[in-house]
């Protein structure tokens, strides 16, 4: 049962920060807007949460999932691959030793990004990317498997179209991951039962399993369908603004 998160919001130039696509600026107030839906969806999934400030002097720090992996009593502070967003670790580090009996930290060489990992009950794959290095994800296996989980790695730098292991791929609980077309043949995913996100809805596959709710980002009406097919208690996001920096769901909190 997830009981809590950490959110921050998206600071007045958010629109400065760092982006792969060609979707055009983000509004900010449309941005603040989504934001609050998107902490309001959390409340209803049953989680407290913890508002950090907008902090301006990172503009991608509304992604606050990639400064840390969070299980139990222990946190990894991670070590983000993109220079400008090093220090976002820093400003989070106080608020998580306030929570968490443990902490971790990856170290130089080593680079990782929170949305590299996607967890899986007692098993994380952690992806190997633009973002996380060799380095960064066996530092993380070795902390991960001090707290009784494995992890496996999986290589997703040739796989055009996603930043981060998590933009193709997340948990749905029971046994059942999401997954873009470029995994469905992964072997390490062969133990699932794969529901594959339609060619064209491949933003849909970053989703959020929160208790007895799934989010999604609304506008993808295949994979919707198909999640409420299943017979998931479905929460559907407006996530334009975040997509157009690279965010999606998951970025936007640490959950514990
Ligand atoms: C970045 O490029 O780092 C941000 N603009 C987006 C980060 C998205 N984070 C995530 O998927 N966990």
């Amino acid at each position: 049962m997830l009981t809590h998160a950490l959110v921050r919001p998206p600071s007045a130039n958010f629109a400065d920060g760092l982006t792969s696509v060609a979707l055009g600026k983000p509004d900010v107030a449309r941005a603040l807007e989504q934001h609050a839906c998107y902490c309001a969806a959390l409340e209803q999934c049953g989680l407290v949460l913890t508002r950090l400030a907008a902090d301006a002097d990172f503009p991608d720090s509304a992604f606050v999932e990639d400064t840390a992996i969070v299980t139990g009593d222990v946190a990894i502070l991670t070590r983000p691959g993109a220079a400008a967003r090093a220090g976002e670790v820093a400003r989070i580090e106080p608020t998580l030793r306030a929570i968490f009996l443990r902490i971790h930290a990856i170290a130089t060489p080593g680079t990782l990004d929170g949305g590299d990992v996607c967890r899986i009950e007692n098993h994380c794959f952690i992806g190997l990317s633009e973002r996380t290095n060799e380095d960064g994800a066996r530092q993380l296996a070795g902390f991960l498997a001090q707290e009784g989980c494995t992890s496996t790695a999986i290589d997703i730098r040739g796989i055009r179209g996603i930043l981060h292991l998590k933009s193709g791929i997340s948990y749905l609980g029971n046994g059942r991951i999401a997954l873009i077309d470029a995994f469905a043949q992964h072997t390490a995913f062969r133990n699932y039962e794969i529901v594959q996100v339609a060619r064209g809805e491949g933003y849909a596959a970053n989703l959020l399993r929160l208790n007895d709710h799934v989010v999604i980002a609304a506008g993808f009406p295949k994979f919707e369908a198909a999640v409420r097919a299943l017979g998931y208690d479905v929460i559907a996001l407006d996530m334009s603004e975040f997509r157009k920096m690279d965010g999606a769901l998951t970025c936007l909190s640490l959950r514990f």
